[in-house]
């Protein structure tokens, strides 16, 4: 599993041209000390498929350099909060916000991941305690939808039955019957909200779940 998440940010990295990597050696180039976020968002959406398929990085396990680790470091950094490590999974909240779920789900992909799905009470807990400790927005997107069948809840991943949903009051409401999405809401107890799927308007994170190597 680690070497496939590092395959894949390896190559995330590599498409980005973020760093420039030369004989298992990661550098930052020279004319770009820093990394531009925009620009890490718009290449980082343009590659997310078919990460795994670079047979060197395979080739090349026994020389896991430790400067890559640092870049991958760098770039959960500026993309997400610190992880909450759980099981055998790590949450982490988005720094941005999200304009579509699907842009949503291509993040939580490009990082092996997926959007945060809660499978019971006791990852439901560490979720809002880690919601409780962590900056964001006001809303955080979550796995989970009923476009297919107005009020009935399913993953977007697996179409799997969302198994908890704990409604905040007089939710779910379909709002203008535009609202397909679950999030949690944190000023309000911390419970869940339908809302749009289109998220441009309102500017609020997203939770990825994620393999705990990241
Ligand atoms: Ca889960
Ligand atoms: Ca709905
Ligand atoms: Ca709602």
């Amino acid at each position: 599993m680690y070497l496939t998440c590092v395959s894949r940010l390896l190559v995330l990295l590599t498409t980005l041209q973020v760093n420039c990597i030369v004989h298992s050696d990661v550098q930052f180039k020279s004319d770009r000390p820093t990394l531009d976020l925009d620009f890490l968002k718009g290449a980082l959406l343009e590659q997310h498929k078919e990460l795994c398929n670079y047979e060197w990085i395979a080739s090349g396990r026994d020389e896991r350099p430790k400067a890559l680790e640092k870049v991958i470091d760098a770039v959960k950094s500026l993309l997400f909060q610190h992880p909450l490590i759980y099981r055998n999974s790590s949450y982490v909240i988005s720094k941005f916000p999200f304009h579509s779920s699907e842009e949503a789900m291509k993040y939580c992909k490009a990082f092996g991941g997926y959007l945060a799905e809660v499978n019971d009470n006791n990852e439901y807990a560490a979720i809002l305690n880690y919601l409780k400790n962590t900056p964001s927005s006001e809303e955080v997107l979550i796995a989970g939808t009923d476009s297919r069948k107005e009020g009935t809840w399913k993953f977007q991943r697996t179409g799997a039955s969302v198994p908890v949903l704990d409604w905040n009051i007089n939710q779910p409401d379909d709002w203008k019957n535009n609202e397909d999405c679950l999030s949690i809401i944190k000023s309000q107890y911390y419970k869940m909200n339908d809302l749009p799927c289109d998220g441009s308007a309102a500017g609020y994170n997203f939770m990825c779940e994620l393999p705990k190597v990241y």
